[in-house]
């Protein structure tokens, strides 16, 4: 045997060298009951015993027994059920990862839905559409657990939206029941290498929010040491700096030491005084996953060292004799036996998923027998109506003052709504769009981020899911990319719970080529990416009128919203509109016939409409010219039944040809009207080159009116 290291962490605290703390020595402390926590550890090793007994990586086991994907706790358990006995008020918020079924069994998971789960099975978390342990608890009368994601460190900044939404329903709204309330998120040591880590660690020590981070050493991510994610791999020493943050690290094996710890953060993020991170080691008893074999990265001195720590012997210890008796141990160890079992069976007899419902809740379904957490309530959106007819008698505003007086509206009538984004509040951002509005509703409601689009994202999920209606601003189009892994999972939200949670945000921003200047940073317009993206609206209005009415119905719907204003539209007379009034609103997936025409349809979106409505006027009345208004959904019935008509189809649009909006577009129209055509399917668009700076090369790039007009004249020869 080679020399094992020292254990790592602090010997605990009331503990001599060889002696042992009893329970009973701590004292009665009434938040711990310690037979419970002894159950859920007990609960969660038997379901790690026969998950990894029963694994696809293992032989022998009947098809229908098998997990098919499986992560085991083994180790992170104990310190993990302690931190959920703390978690208690209603209105409590825990953001978790694959490792965290313990905490979410002290939380409430059923050991059917633990297990079910897994096996892939029909309702629990997801209906069989997500990682068994990726999980989630819908909790309306109680802490909830948010949508975990399959991306690590994603979990931590929806958790920091938790965080500022306990202040705001608190303070703000006034709803003393959420007085009290704490976000928690748990990571693994891996995790704290993340720009979701550091993002939310700016949120909550910046705000000084109500948010634990629980970080559990294992010490490995997968096979990398700890060392590599963070230097001298212990995060709370370089975390010293951070004023504004309780820090504690301890040994996660020793119950006692993790009781200690766990409580004191738990007691001074409740008590209001701001942000704490523990960090406590804990063994990895296990593989990383069910196809993991630990080969390459682990010798056997060192699982053996880390099988010394299993913290389950040490709860025992600790528990047996001073608190419980060696039979009532055992009693407990049978009462778990037969829960497991029974809870197993159960999970078996649950049928399969049925596979005729797996297109279903994508988008909000309001025929759902029970609504998904998150956003506003049917009858809140019911309450706030609206029309869609304009009112006739508005003045002329540009699409800048447009979107700016339909955010001020919604600030008013509906409290839930907050605006916030980077220089959205005391600049009223770089494009003034939300000018004055935290002048007139205070920096609760409308107010500047931190620079991590990540953290503005995921704040935003945060927020949705605890009901409020978070609209987002992210600078130029291009600035979303950082925050690609938030935008993803807002997405899947709800398909992925099965409708039981949903983040309906709305997500503004200003996009491709400004006026008489691009770049590839601040011009680009990829607005494909989005549609092509699962569960997101994406709206792209041409003018003020427009953007009033679909940013209105953004932020009174159910489905989170890319929401585009084009740079060039913002504050020129291309963009501008008469103002259709405070309750006006346009259904997505509407397209608006522009002029009707008899011999080509031109379809188009964005700012790329007003050169095709100059084209257009060269041809009298052949042009039958569609504004798409907004691309997911897309107005299909619209198009096909104008091509339909006319047989020929030109598509118009700032992206990149290939594989850009219009490639979708012509694929249906050559699919479902091609004995209506009469001609090729024409797209124009920018030949795959990225947004050039001086105007010259702009204008070199860019689709022209000559172009869209030469196009549409070849089109009509045809
Ligand atoms: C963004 C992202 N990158 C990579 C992975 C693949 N991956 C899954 S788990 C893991 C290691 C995580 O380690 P740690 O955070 O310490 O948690 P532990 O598994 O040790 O509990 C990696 C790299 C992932 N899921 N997400």
């Amino acid at each position: 045997m080679t020399t094992l290291p020292v254990p790592r962490g602090p010997r605990p605290r009331g503990q001599a060298k060889t002696g042992k703390v009893s329970a009973a020595a701590l004292g009665p402390d009434p938040r711990f009951d310690w037979r419970r926590i002894a159950y859920h550890t007990l609960v969660s090793r038997a379901l790690d015993d026969i998950e990894e007994s029963t694994n696809r990586n293992r032989a022998n086991v009947p098809r229908e027994h098998v997990v098919l994907y499986q992560f085991s706790a083994r180790g992170h358990d104990v310190p993990q059920i302690i931190l959920g006995s703390l978690i208690d008020h209603t209105h409590d918020g825990v953001s978790a990862y694959y490792r965290s079924r313990p905490a979410l069994l002290a939380l409430g998971l059923t050991i059917d839905d633990a297990f079910g789960s897994p096996l892939g099975r029909a309702g629990g978390f997801s209906d069989g559409r997500d990682i068994g342990v990726v999980c989630n608890l819908p909790n309306r009368d109680g802490p909830i657990v948010l949508p975990m994601s399959g991306d690590v460190g994603s979990q931590y900044t929806p958790c920091a939206g938790w965080a500022q939404s306990i202040r705001y329903h608190s303070q703000t709204l006034k709803k003393s029941e959420w007085d009290g309330a704490i976000a928690v998120v748990l990571g693994g040591e891996g995790s704290v290498a993340t720009n979701g880590f550091w993002s939310a660690l700016t949120i909550a020590t910046t705000l000084s929010l109500p948010m634990l981070f629980y970080i559990e050493d294992n010490g490995l991510g997968i096979s990398v040491r700890g060392d590599m994610q963070t230097p001298g791999g212990d995060i709370t020493k370089n975390l010293a700096s951070f004023g504004n943050l309780l820090l504690r690290d301890g040994d996660g094996s020793n119950p006692e030491e993790s009781a200690r710890l766990l409580a004191e953060c738990v007691d001074h993020v409740r008590g209001g005084n701001g942000p704490a991170l523990v960090r406590l080691t804990v063994p990895r008893l296990c593989s990383h996953s069910g196809p993991d074999n630990q080969r390459g990265y682990r010798t056997e001195d060192e699982i053996a060292f880390d099988a010394a720590r299993d913290p389950l012997p040490r709860l025992r210890a600790f528990l047996v004799p001073s608190l419980m008796s060696e039979d009532e141990w055992r009693e407990l160890e049978q009462e778990v036996e037969r829960d497991v079992q029974a809870g197993l069976a159960a999970a078996r007899a649950r049928p399969n998923p049925d596979p005729s419902t797996v297109a279903r809740y994508v988008y909000a379904d309001d025929t759902a027998p029970s609504e998904a957490l998150g956003g506003l309530s049917r009858e809140e959106r019911a309450a706030l109506g609206g029309t869609e007819t304009a009112a006739e008698s508005g003045d002329v505003v540009r699409f800048a003052e447009a979107v700016r007086r339909t955010l001020r509206h919604e600030l008013e009538v509906n409290p839930k709504v907050l605006v916030f984004g980077e220089d959205v509040g005391r600049k009223g951002g770089v494009h003034l769009v939300t000018e004055g509005l935290q002048k007139q509703f205070g920096k609760d409601r409308v107010f500047d981020t931190s620079l991590s689009e990540e953290g503005i994202i995921g704040r935003a999920v945060g927020m949705a899911i605890s009901g409020l209606m978070p609209i987002a601003e992210i600078q130029f189009r291009k600035y979303a990319d950082p925050a690609a892994e938030q935008l993803n999972n807002t997405g899947t939200m709800r398909w992925r719970t099965a409708n039981r949670f949903a983040a309906p945000i709305v997500v503004r921003m200003p996009g491709g080529f400004g006026k008489d200047v691009g770049d590839p940073w601040h011009s680009l317009s990829d607005e494909v990416r989005f549609a092509h993206a699962y569960g997101w609206q994406v709206a792209m209005p041409s003018n003020a009128a427009d953007a009033v009415g679909l940013l209105r119905s953004a932020m009174r719907g159910a489905n989170p919203t890319i929401f585009f204003e084009h740079r060039s539209l913002l504050m020129t007379s291309d963009g501008s509109a008469r103002y259709p009034g405070d309750d006006y609103l346009v259904p997505f997936g509407r397209a608006r016939i522009l002029r009707e025409g008899t011999d080509v349809t031109v379809v188009s979106w964005g700012a790329m409409v007003h050169r095709c409505v100059e084209a257009a006027e060269r041809f009298g009345d052949a042009v039958e010219l569609l504004d798409l208004r907004t691309i997911a959904p897309w107005d299909r019935a619209a198009v096909l039944a104008s091509v339909e008509k006319t047989g020929r189809c030109v598509i118009v649009h700032e992206d990149n040809l290939t594989a850009g909006f219009g490639a979708e577009i012509a694929a249906r129209v050559a699919q479902d009207a091609f004995w209506h055509l009469d001609a090729p399917v024409e797209r124009i668009g920018v030949e795959d080159i990225p947004m050039p700076y001086h105007p010259v090369l702009l204008d070199a790039v860019l689709p022209s009116v000559d172009i869209i007009a030469s196009r549409i004249s070849t089109t009509l020869r045809a």
